[in-house]
């Protein structure tokens, strides 16, 4: 272990700061190969009792320490590398430090350091005790001001959090800007920039008509591709103020995109700062997805100025108070923007892939957690969506009026403070004045719940009674985990058309709160189908009594697009597990399929419609019951495919060539669901006929957008034989070299060839001149896609795929940690699956035996191991 021992800490341990820093004055001095930190700070004490003066600072070299202007000797405070001890001081004292970091060494991204020629930061969650000592805890909220001084030819351009208060000449070519945010805040939301940057500048007047600068700053080479980020940006300020009421705080909102980045992007106050592939835009680098996905993290972080920023978490264990409730409000926004049923179809898709599987593996916790090592470990699917999903059951549960009315309440009630996920559900308590006593539990209990309903018809009594029975799961006690308090909304389809309840409308909510509970509903004319947790109303594992009869009348005559599509993916499951036990396929499929080719849905929703359920999806049933084949699914889920390709073929070619001349490019919801139709139809008809390949290479010299391209030349490495796909993959290379995200795009789409070869391929492009290990993209592209998106090369039978993965963690782990500690994901599932256990297992135990290993990876790791 690098760090001794790691310690677990504990969320019931939670003890109030002993001191408070209300200002910190920092001035930044950024030269050539180092940075000195200066800061003053105001430490007020706010405990009674003698604990100590204690900062945290991460591997700082001190240079100067003083108390109200008194030097301290280095006998006089003690610093272990992590913690800085003073003296006693008496109730409150100016603290001033200097100590010099080291940016361009930063390979772990965390801190102060430097993408290409950029320098930026990175502090949430415990980034900032790498550059300066402070509380570096979410509840310590302070006024910031900030110098930053550089040379001005290298970094023209300097910026922090809020306003822009001085700007100055200095001697020897340097310069100085000094900014002030005006807002309390945390010292995870700090941000500071410098560099050479060019930007697209605009102003958005707000809804009591205050002027706001909008920035967006990236290297001059993107200055073409800050569009569609800056659009995003303003719908998101303007659907905030009519949403939610909330209007923006400062004068100046500033985005900065820099390649080198850990995640996504960072809401710091007044100071976005993303990562290229969440900003730039343009057809010929962004895909589809692309486009929504830009869209959607603009307004992510954007809505954290309020849902994170204003009202922030009193410590890390909340870190579901701003993430799922934002994740919450990004997906209702983009729902608004965009067509809500593929957007909650996307989302329940993901979740039920990606999250149920987190949820079930030895990373499992609750959406608020009880304990961590490190913190970076838990910005997971279940603090983010399954997060998300419990806040969007409160919206369901108090309705749409009451819970934007809760969440005003909030805002207002909090306004500046740091606060917890209790703080939340009690304030959509008291505005609804409905007991959330027990739904409380969602914040406290791990696991996917599984829900079980039954129907019943009877029809002299013309009644039909659910049976809704909930199982949770065991504690590590081995006794049942309590029931939860679940919404379940429903329909019924009477002879074909959607049941109007007596209390109107088509859809009527059920409480489920007990581990067994039997609803009743009257006055149904005849025996219906019957509609079940429609829009996904609660995060669940559904069973049903799903005979293909009532799979199909669903995909046929469901009203809601959630559960037509979920109708789909379970027939189609069934079908293909069907196939692997060696079962015909039924000419019952085939006519559902027919009837939801033809059924009077948008584009975009019949491309999700049609899409056979993932090879994830998949091995998530099949681990309800045993181990995960992923040979077999494969296989299986090929051969239906191939079944429907041939048998649908005219229907896939008009689908093909319906859009034979399209119009120009542009990422609107009409063109977008035309194309997923079409790359559906190229995929199936790559199945079906041999010339689909010369198709897909004439779409992908015609192309104008690079989801054309993408999916043509998927079709062309997937399915082309070896000249054709170097022949491909070197043209596009040759031809898009220069842009960094297409390049990325480039390394998956090699990743992610299913076929076991891929590993020497993979392996080989590790030396690709474009690949860079310290640029996260790159690794997520390569080896992310490769062991995350390619089960079959991944869990090659010789243990080559793992043993690979293995040497890229052995390689990136102590450079950065963060990064390394989420691809070991594949590897900790090791238990599920029926091949491959002792070598997975092994790669892991030798992961674990790494000298300096990082908190990050020894905790992942170890939970994978010890379970
Ligand atoms: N709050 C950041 C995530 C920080 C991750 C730190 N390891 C981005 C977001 O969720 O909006
Ligand atoms: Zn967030």
């Amino acid at each position: 272990m690098r760090d001794g021992t790691p310690t677990t800490i504990y969320r019931k341990e939670y003890s109030a700061p002993v001191f408070s820093i209300t200002d910190a004055d920092l001035t930044f001095a950024i030269y050539d190969g180092f940075t000195l930190v200066s800061s003053i700070l105001h430490l007020q004490r706010q405990r009674e009792d003698e604990a100590p003066w204690v900062l945290d600072g991460e591997d700082l070299e001190i240079e100067q320490i003083e108390i109200d202007g008194t030097p301290l000797q280095q006998h006089e405070y003690s610093y272990d590398g992590r913690q800085l001890t003073l003296p006693q001081i008496g109730e409150s004292c100016q603290l001033l430090t200097r100590v010099r970091i080291y940016p361009e060494a930063n390979t772990a991204l965390e801190g102060l350091y430097r993408s290409r020629t950029i320098y930026c930061t990175q502090c949430e969650a415990e980034g900032f005790r790498k550059i300066t000592f402070f509380l570096d805890r979410p509840d310590v909220l302070a006024i910031f001001k900030v110098t930053v001084e550089a040379d001005k030819a290298s970094c023209p351009i300097l910026l922090s959090n809020g306003n822009a208060v001085a700007q100055e000449d200095l001697t020897e070519g340097r310069h100085r800007s000094v900014w002030h945010d005006p807002w309390p805040k945390p010292c995870y939301l700090f941000a500071l920039v410098a560099g050479d940057l060019e930007s697209v500048s605009e102003s958005f007047t707000t809804a009591s008509g205050r002027e706001v600068a909008l920035n967006v700053f990236v290297e001059a080479k993107d200055v073409n591709y800050c569009d569609h980020a800056m659009d995003s940006l303003k719908r998101s300020m303007k659907w905030d103020e009519q949403v939610y009421g909330l209007e923006y705080d400062l004068d100046l909102f500033n985005i900065v995109a820099v390649d080198d980045f850990n995640m996504g992007a960072m809401e710091n106050k007044g100071l976005n700062i993303f990562n290229t592939s969440c900003v730039l835009a343009s057809p010929d680098i962004t895909t589809d997805a692309g486009y929504l996905r830009i869209e959607s993290i603009v307004a992510h972080e954007y809505f954290h100025n309020f849902s994170g920023n204003r009202v922030t978490c009193r410590d890390w264990f909340q870190l579901s108070l701003k993430e799922g409730f934002t994740v919450f409000r990004d997906s209702q926004f983009s729902a608004d923007m965009n067509s809500a049923g593929v957007k909650r179809v996307e989302d329940v898709s993901f979740l039920r892939t990606h999250q149920f599987a987190e949820d079930a593996g030895p990373m499992a916790h609750p959406v608020r957690p009880d304990s961590f090592i490190e913190i970076s470990n838990f910005y997971t699917l279940t603090v983010y969506e399954k997060g998300a999903e419990v806040v969007r059951m409160l919206h369901t549960l108090l309705g749409h009026d009451l819970f934007i009315a809760g969440a005003k309440y909030y805002f207002a009630k909090h306004d500046g403070q740091a606060v917890t996920c209790d703080d939340f559900v009690s304030a959509m308590e008291q505005v609804s004045e409905k007991d959330l006593t027990q739904f409380r539990r969602w914040y406290e209990q791990s696991g996917t719940p599984n829900l079980i309903i039954d129907d019943q018809y009877d029809p002299t009594a013309r009644r039909v009674t659910l049976t809704v029975t909930q199982n949770n799961g065991q504690n590590s006690d081995g006794a049942s985990k309590p029931p939860l308090h679940l919404p379940v909304a429903i329909g019924l389809v009477v002879k074909g058309h959607s049941h109007t309840f007596e209390e109107g409308g088509s859809t009527r909510l059920l409480e489920v709160t007990e581990a067994k509970q039997v609803f009743e509903i009257d006055n149904v004319e005849d025996k219906p189908v019957v509609s079940l947790l429609r829009g996904f109303s609660a995060p669940v594992r559904l069973q049903s009594a799903d005979d293909d009869d009532t799979l199909a009348a669903l995909i046929g005559s469901d009203s809601d697009d959630f559960v037509k599509w979920d109708a789909m993916q379970r027939y189609a499951s069934r079908v293909i597990e069907a196939q692997a036990r060696g079962e015909p396929l039924s000419d019952a499929f085939i006519s559902a399929y027919r009837q939801a080719m033809s059924s009077d849905i948008d584009d975009a929703m019949k491309a999700q419609l049609l899409t056979l359920p993932s090879e994830e999806y998949l091995a998530d049933r099949q681990a309800q019951h045993g181990l995960v084949d992923v040979f077999e699914i494969r296989g299986a889920r090929e051969d239906i495919k191939k079944i429907l390709a041939t048998e649908f073929e005219a229907q896939w070619t008009s689908w093909f060539s319906r859009y034979e001349n399209p119009e120009t490019y542009q990422a609107n919801g009409r063109q977008i669901g035309q194309r997923a139709l079409r790359h559906l139809a190229l995929s199936y008809l790559s199945q079906a006929r041999p010339e689909a390949l010369d198709w897909a290479e004439t779409l992908l010299g015609n192309a104008d957008n690079l989801s054309d391209r993408l999916a043509t030349l998927r079709v062309l490495v997937n399915g082309g034989d070896e000249s054709t796909r170097s022949a491909v993959l070197g043209n596009f290379y040759q031809q898009w070299q220069h842009e960094a995200l297409i390049v990325n795009q480039w390394f998956t789409l090699q990743a992610t060839r299913p076929s076991a070869d891929t590993v020497e391929s993979v392996i080989a492009l590790q030396n690709h001149g474009a690949f860079d290990w310290r640029n996260p993209n790159k690794i997520r592209a390569l080896v992310g896609g490769f062991a995350s998106a390619n089960p079959i090369a991944f869990h090659r039978q010789d243990g080559a795929g793992y043993a690979f993965l293995g040497d890229v963690i052995a390689r990136v782990q102590s450079a950065n940690p963060q990064i390394a500690a989420r691809l070991c994901t594949p590897l900790t599932r090791f238990r599920r699956y029926a091949h491959g256990v002792d070598a997975m297992q092994s790669q892991l135990e030798r992961i674990a035996g790494l000298d300096n290993l990082s908190r990050d990876v020894f905790e992942v790791v170890g939970k994978a191991l010890d379970k």
